[in-house]
């Protein structure tokens, strides 16, 4: 019997390392990662395994220094491709350009540009502990840590087995080492150039000699690559693992502890990047512990870092429980502080004030501190669209708030901007895990490729980038009829999911309507005695006999008045202030009519009314993305599509939960029913309400968990 469970365990073993060309655990990518190890040297072999055509010639050229770092030109001559930039990275992202017109369809046989990236660090920040599990992660376990570094083998050395590192136990189909190569590969194809493997909410053993160790190898994988590593930090570990009895940032002992730590991290890994840095906030340590300013805080890890050219990523994700507006806070924290802050480091600040909902207003930070620097922090992980079973392509998201802070913040957080600036940066909340899909499903990939592509051009399309992933992804190497009309499909489905998304959820400016602490589905009549006011969805909806939403204008919290003067005019009128942020800053009552646009259709009708119609209408796009994707069948990965087939199932399901439990707790409060043309409710509110999924913040529900509560 024993034996039999071995030989199957083997043969399940190397069935999982066996996959299909198309199944998308290659992610976007064409042939394996090159065994070579210099920069050079992959990109040649890339262009090796997969260029169909003359050979392309690379060339160095100092003369391009001027550029941004990574910039390149590529001109083709009848047929033959001439790639050149100041550095070798900047030949690789040519290459991977190259490669990707040609396996788009692009014109490559005659073209010549100059390719220049919008920021200069582009980085992926992964929330994964250093047990191996990863907050708000739905793909699996860490790629970077297994499960507690006192398991791993260990040699006659003491050094740590380096499979054992990177690779958790319990899920051995890929090997690690390659894993983290792939990873690197699929980041450099697509421009992004840093990480940060551990999580903001960090342990502070991150820093000892025994982790430091391997955050180096971890670093010697990713560096040909281009990808530099930087370390989320705890700001107590001077007292956590320095035997310090304080970590007051303006202590002459803190510093030097500091000092020590940064030299003995670029001895190991003289490229480091720099610290990232979730301080005084959701209980994590930082100077105001010790009555000192967010400022004090970040300088003194800039001054440890400034002498190897190492940055600090301060964050602006601030809120205290008490305060009536949490949307404000990070504002009235940072703000003042503006022109205190060292010029190596940089205020990481969340797209909008909340909280990555699937909607919100920018973050009025932005172009707020014109003597900081600023950079955004988006989240590609889905705590609040869906987790991994629901499918939600996010440029749109992302594109509108870049054109926000392009067009109203005036904000100079990019090169175009800002050409004096040398430290521009963007990151995003990774969603990779070691799931062979990477990201728990197909479809979620293609979130962190508009990441990097975005990244690299901010002026990119979310339709182009979805057309170019689709293409790579799931049609590589196919050009037919049938191939164009699933193109089609799909990235109607892609397009169509944001908006889809926000009509289910949380239409008209409603935000954090989520299940108590995991996030996932609504809970808008969550009652948890003693919590946390701001965790509690009725904080930000404020339903009541009178009408709907948050009163954040001059009547209310003023939340408006952070804005510029313009554009806080526009928000502070009902009649003014855009429809999908109505509820974001008013209070309206249930009968006002309102001007608002569902779908194609421009409706003048009472709030109520137009609240039930996007309910309506989210879930009848979340049906139409199932057509959508019926419609692609026998052109996608059989595997695939019935994986995403079977996950846009659950979500359609779950978009009837979401449409039914908040229209029909917010009746209670509006006691209208519902308009006519509406489709009744499936459910019954009290059964809602009883729904406790009691899952934890690593983890996706299953389909069965899902069927059994509702
Ligand atoms: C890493 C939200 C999330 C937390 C996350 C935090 C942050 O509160 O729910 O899981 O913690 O944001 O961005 O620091």
């Amino acid at each position: 019997m024993k034996k039999h469970l071995t030989i199957l365990a083997v043969l399940s073993l190397l069935f999982v390392g066996t996959v299909s060309a198309h199944d998308g655990s290659q992610l976007w990518l064409q042939g394996s990662a090159p065994s070579v190890t210099s920069t050079l040297e992959i990109a040649n072999a890339e262009l090796n395994q997969s260029w169909k055509g003359a050979a392309p010639v690379l060339k160095l050229n100092k003369s391009m220094k001027a550029l941004p770092d990574g910039s390149f030109s590529i001109t083709i001559q009848a047929g033959t491709p001439v790639i050149q930039s100041a550095s070798e990275v900047g030949l690789l992202y040519g290459s991977y350009h190259l490669l990707r017109l040609q396996q788009t369809g692009a014109n490559v046989t005659d073209t010549a540009f100059v390719e220049r990236p919008s920021y200069n660090i582009r980085i992926l920040n992964h929330w994964d502990n250093l047990n191996g599990t990863i907050e708000r992660g739905y793909a699996g376990r860490s790629i970077f840590w297994r499960n507690s570094a006192d398991q791993m083998r260990r040699n006659a050395d003491g050094e740590v087995n380096e499979e054992d590192l990177l690779h958790p136990k319990d899920a051995p189909e890929i090997p690690s080492v390659d894993r983290l190569r792939d990873y690197a590969r699929a980041n450099a194809s697509i421009g992004i150039n840093a990480y940060v493997p551990d999580n903001v909410n960090a342990s502070p053993k991150v820093l000892t000699t025994e982790y430091l160790l391997e955050v180096k190898k971890m670093a010697d994988i990713m560096r040909p690559y281009g990808m530099k590593t930087y370390l989320a930090i705890n700001f107590a570990s001077p007292m956590v693992i320095g035997g310090l009895d304080t970590a007051d940032p303006l202590d002459k002992n803190v510093q030097k502890w500091w000092t020590a730590k940064v030299k003995e991290i670029y001895k190991l890994i003289p490229d480091f990047g720099g610290f990232l840095v979730k301080a005084n906030s959701e209980g994590q340590p930082g100077p105001n512990d010790f009555g000192r300013t967010h400022a004090e805080g970040a300088n003194m890890l800039a001054k440890a870092l400034k002498p190897f050219g190492g940055i600090v990523m301060w964050r602006a994700f601030v809120y205290s429980p008490s305060d009536p507006d949490r949307a404000k806070q990070a504002y009235l924290e940072f703000q003042p502080l503006d022109g205190q802050f060292l010029d190596n480091v940089i205020i990481q600040i969340k797209n909008g004030p909340i909280d990555f909902q699937p909607r919100e207003a920018y973050s009025a930070l932005f172009g707020a501190m014109p003597k900081t620097r600023e950079m955004a922090e988006w989240q590609i992980t889905q705590e609040y669209l869906g987790h991994s079973n629901h499918i939600a392509y996010l440029a749109p998201m992302w594109t509108e708030f870049i054109q926000q802070i392009k067009e109203i913040a005036h904000c100079p957080i990019n090169n175009a901007l800002s050409p004096a600036r040398s430290l521009t940066a963007i990151s995003a909340v990774s969603n990779v895990g070691n799931s062979p899909s990477w990201c728990g499903n197909v479809m979620a990939q293609s979130n962190w490729y508009a990441f990097g592509r975005l990244a690299w051009n901010d002026e990119l399309s979310a339709c182009q980038i979805a057309d170019e992933w689709a293409r790579l992804t799931l049609f590589p190497d196919r050009d037919d009829a049938a191939t164009t009309k699933a193109l089609a499909n799909v990235k109607c489905l892609m397009l169509r999911s944001r908006e889809a998304i926000v009509d289910y959820m949380m239409p008209l400016g409603l935000h954090h309507q989520f299940a108590w602490g995991h996030h996932y589905g609504p809970e808008p009549y969550c009652d948890i005695p003693g919590a946390r006011p701001d965790w509690m969805p009725s904080y930000y909806a404020k339903a009541d006999a009178e009408g709907l939403g948050f009163n954040r204008s001059s009547t209310g919290s003023n939340a408006t008045g952070q804005y510029p003067t313009d554009y806080a005019k526009v928000l502070d009128n009902p009649e003014t202030c855009p429809y999908d942020l109505l509820l974001w800053f008013h209070h309206v009552p249930w009968g006002k009519t309102i001007q608002h646009r569902c779908g194609d259709r421009v409706a003048r009708e009472s709030l109520w009314n137009a609240l039930c119609h996007h309910y309506q209408h989210g879930l009848d796009e979340a049906r139409a993305m199932q057509r959508d994707w019926d419609r692609c069948q026998g052109q996608i990965d059989a595997d695939v599509f019935a994986d995403i087939q079977r996950r846009l199932r659950i979500q359609t399901r779950d978009a009837q939960w979401w449409k039914d439990g908040c229209l029909l707790y917010f009746q209670t409060f509006s006691g209208l029913p519902f308009p006519d043309d509406m489709e009744s409710a499936v459910h019954d509110l009290d059964k809602l309400r009883a729904i406790k999924l009691g899952i934890t913040n690593y983890e996706c529900p299953s389909e069965e968990l899902l069927d059994s509560v509702r």
